[in-house]
């Protein structure tokens, strides 16, 4: 276990590190672990995901294009478990290095490629179909802004309070209090922003509210990290509760939100989604593991 005044050797070595919920597959080594192909099916993209934040973006963002009328966008995804470490697989690693959901594999041209980092999917989704991403260039910039800030602020929420507050093997106050104010101070960025404008980068619905709503709305829904809702008082940011509300009825965010998720309810959880047919028969309400 580790100790509260821990003094780090000249040298760090991955054996001494403590348990927590991830133990079982995190190592300081990045590469493929075993031979695993990826399954390939018939539709322009393949999404290879989990329905966590990040893979959530991607689901949302591909059934945003659907019910936006770009047939093009049509997708099969397929789950990775990454508690069972699929991430670690040679196929997975080959379309990304990384290790993380999502990952894609746009086959719609004539030489199928990869994407890796949630951000770079959606932008290249965006830019694609010319969707939820304006060409003006103060308009775009704007958004682009929201996007990366996103992108850098997760693993803050994640890796950060998320980690110590519910999954490191003991409650250490430090982290908890470093990475809780930070935490509150994203959704304070967030509120505030909100408090003038309807959504992220201004009147439209664009990438910035379907990069940010996967973070930020299971605080506000309070089905993330145990009571972190409560712990963070969540409630005091209205405009973020507002703008979360108005997203979350989304038809395309309703089904994004169910796209490989593989916990809860029975009817709510949709391992592969290959067609529209897929959702049939499924409670379209959501949440990622707490
Ligand atoms: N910056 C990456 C982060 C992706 C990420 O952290 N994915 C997590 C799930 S939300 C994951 O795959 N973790 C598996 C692991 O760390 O081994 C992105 O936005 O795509």
């Amino acid at each position: 276990m580790a100790d509260a005044t821990y003094t780090p050797p000249a040298v760090w070595s991955a054996d001494t590190v403590s348990g927590g919920r991830f133990a079982n597959i995190n190592r300081p080594t990045a590469g493929a672990r075993q031979d695993r192909e990826l399954p390939v099916g018939e539709h322009p993209f393949q999404l290879y995901s989990l329905a966590t934040p990040n893979g959530v973006k991607a689901t949302i963002m591909l059934e945003e294009l659907i019910e936006a009328g770009h047939a093009g966008a049509e997708y099969d995804a397929w789950t990775i478990n990454i508690g069972d470490g699929e991430q670690f697989g040679s196929g997975f690693v080959g379309i990304n290095p990384n290790s993380k959901i999502p990952a894609l594999l746009d086959q719609s041209g004539p030489t199928p490629f990869r994407v890796f980092e949630s951000g770079a999917i959606i932008v290249h989704l965006a830019e694609k179909f010319g969707a939820f991403l304006p060409t003006d260039p103060a308009a775009r910039a704007e958004v682009l802004s929201w996007v990366f800030w996103q992108v850098a602020s997760g693993p803050f929420i994640g890796g950060g309070f998320g980690h110590f507050y519910a999954y490191a093997p003991e409650k250490y106050e430090y982290p908890i209090d470093r990475y809780a104010m930070e935490t509150k101070r994203i959704f304070d960025v967030a509120d505030k922003r909100l408090a003038d404008s309807r959504f992220l980068a201004g009147d439209e619905y664009t990438l910035a509210d379907i990069a940010n709503f996967p973070w930020l709305a299971p605080f506000t829904e309070g089905n993330i990290y145990n009571d972190a809702k409560t712990f963070l008082s969540i409630d005091e940011y209205k405009h973020v509760g507002r703008w979360v509300a108005e997203i979350a009825a989304r038809p395309a965010v309703k089904r994004g939100r169910i796209v490989n998720k593989v916990w809860g309810d029975e009817d709510t959880q949709l391992k592969e989604r290959h067609s529209a047919a897929n959702f049939e028969g499924k409670r379209l309400v959501s949440g990622p593991p707490a």
